[in-house]
């Protein structure tokens, strides 16, 4: 079931990902590009993110939480989010293969702080908790 859903949001991530270069791309014809805010939280290379958007008017729509393991060391990772005021945690499917676990929400979510970790020896290797304003 895990293995099912987060292939459905990587798939909907890399639309995104899409969708968001070619936004960039045809700026100067079409409409302004949706800004965004991405917070970040590292350990090691290994990185975790939070990526805001919001529409035109400014008003906040969707929340991104993405997981990357970026180092092909064999230990995997996973990364806690908490988000109205609920702790979630998610990991990178492909582990080092390219690409991170995306996860998107639509509407009123707020994430108040993250932080990414190792499933290294004896006890897991986290980065600090980040706080997203
Ligand atoms: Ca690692
Ligand atoms: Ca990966």
């Amino acid at each position: 079931m895990i293995g099912i859903a987060t292939k459905v949001g990587i798939v909907a991530g890399a639309a995104i990902l899409a969708a968001g270069g070619s936004g960039v791309a045809s700026a100067s014809v079409a409409a302004k590009p949706r800004p965004t805010k991405t917070v970040y939280a590292h350990q090691g290379k290994d990185r975790a993110a939070v990526t805001k958007r919001f529409t035109s008017s400014g008003s906040y729509y969707q929340v991104e939480l993405a997981v990357c393991d970026r180092e092909k060391d064999g230990n995997k990772v996973y990364a806690r989010f908490v988000m109205n005021d609920r702790e979630r945690a998610y990991g990178d499917p492909n582990n080092s293969k390219k690409g991170c676990g995306l996860q998107t929400f639509n509407g009123d979510y707020t994430v108040e702080q993250f932080q990414i970790c190792e499933d290294d020896a004896g006890d897991d290797t986290c980065s600090k908790w980040q706080d997203v304003d």
